[in-house]
């Protein structure tokens, strides 16, 4: 629901759904109400308490006031941002070749 109703392509948080459900007030829309609809101030806080904060849900496109949705893919697309540099910037890869090299031979030389 949360996907389909926010756009991200904007940063205002336009969507009711994040504030309140059906009828009720998500956490998160009592603290948009409590900041007195200062989105940037409560962008921090964790509304509902899934131990990802409302500015991070937003740009996971998760909803910041529903605990039962967050960013859970958020792991495996790091990795495949990583992967997408990798390619971008093969020294990276040889650094960490020559990093290993340097490993080995120091342990080698321990023996
Ligand atoms: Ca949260
Ligand atoms: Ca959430």
């Amino acid at each position: 629901m949360f996907n389909e109703t926010y756009n991200l392509s904007g940063t205002d948080l336009d969507s009711c759904s994040i504030c309140h459900g059906d009828s009720t007030l998500t956490p998160y829309g009592a603290d948009v109400l409590a900041s007195g609809l200062d989105f940037a101030s409560i962008e921090n806080n964790d509304s509902d308490e899934d131990g990802f904060s409302n500015i991070e849900e937003i740009n996971a496109l998760t909803s910041p006031g529903d605990p039962n949705d967050y960013p859970e893919t958020m792991v495996e697309e790091e990795t495949a941002s990583e992967e997408t540099s990798d390619a971008k910037s093969p020294g990276f890869e040889i650094t960490f070749a020559i990093a290993g090299i340097a490993a080995l031979t120091y342990l080698k030389r321990r023996r």
